[in-house]
């Protein structure tokens, strides 16, 4: 399986952090010549990523490609747990992070990269939204080993790439720890970084967040 992307989205991330649980194999680099040429948009015609090429399988948006691969492979580990009140749990953190703490995180993220023009007011928004969703996730969140408790789950995926980016962009804005006062975030957030499908892609995508702020 191919996943065209970078481990720093937090889209692919998804894909990545899947990946790892389940324990399956994988080359990962971006499309060659940018996200533009005709040859990926024709793989994905919005020109984004994650696409992954699986065999003569080709799929785009990470919300789909979670749900085909525990399909697809049905005898790994799955990230979507079986139980329907389960994966309705799981399912809800992940929208949590999706929607209200990662979105706010990249909105930021744009900013401080240059991706967005700086704006004093939309910060502060960003921010205060960001805070409110932390706050939410900290209701439903388990502090760990895993977000919905003992095994690792799609909701893992999600909360993972949405918290590197709010632990990473918080303090440029003034926000020293995002997970102070949130301490069930705060807890998993310390125990979900040993973990094995975790470990590897949070040491490596702290070490590239960090070497892109320095390098501004
Ligand atoms: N809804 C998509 C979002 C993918 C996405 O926005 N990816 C970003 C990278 S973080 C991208 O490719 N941006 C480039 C662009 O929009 O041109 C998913 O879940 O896969």
């Amino acid at each position: 399986m191919h996943i065209y992307g970078s481990p720093l989205s937090p889209f692919v991330a998804r894909i990545i952090l899947a990946c790892k649980h389940k324990g399956l194999g994988y080359t990962i680099a971006m499309p060659e010549g940018g996200l533009k040429t005709p040859e990926y948009l024709a793989l994905n015609p919005f020109g984004k990523i994650p696409t992954v090429k699986d065999g003569s399988t080709v799929l785009f948006e990470s919300g789909v490609i979670l749900p085909y691969l525990d399909d697809k492979y049905p005898k790994k580990k799955k990230v979507i747990p079986a139980s329907p009140a389960a994966a309705g749990n799981a399912g809800l953190i992940a929208r949590v992070c999706d929607l209200y703490v990662q979105e706010p995180a990249l909105d930021l993220f744009r900013q401080v990269v240059g991706r967005a023009p700086k704006d004093k007011a939309a910060a502060k928004k960003a921010l205060a939204d960001m805070e409110a969703a932390l706050d939410i996730l900290n209701g439903y969140i388990s502090p760990g080993p895993c977000a919905t408790g003992k095994s690792f789950t799609i909701a893992d995926c999600y909360v993972i790439p949405a918290l590197l980016f709010a632990t990473a962009v918080g303090p440029l804005f003034g926000l020293k720890d995002p997970l102070k006062g949130r301490p069930n975030v705060k807890k998993y957030w310390a125990a979900i970084k040993k973990h094995p499908a975790a470990k590897a892609h949070m040491t490596e995508t702290q070490k590239i967040m960090k070497d892109r702020l320095k390098s501004l």
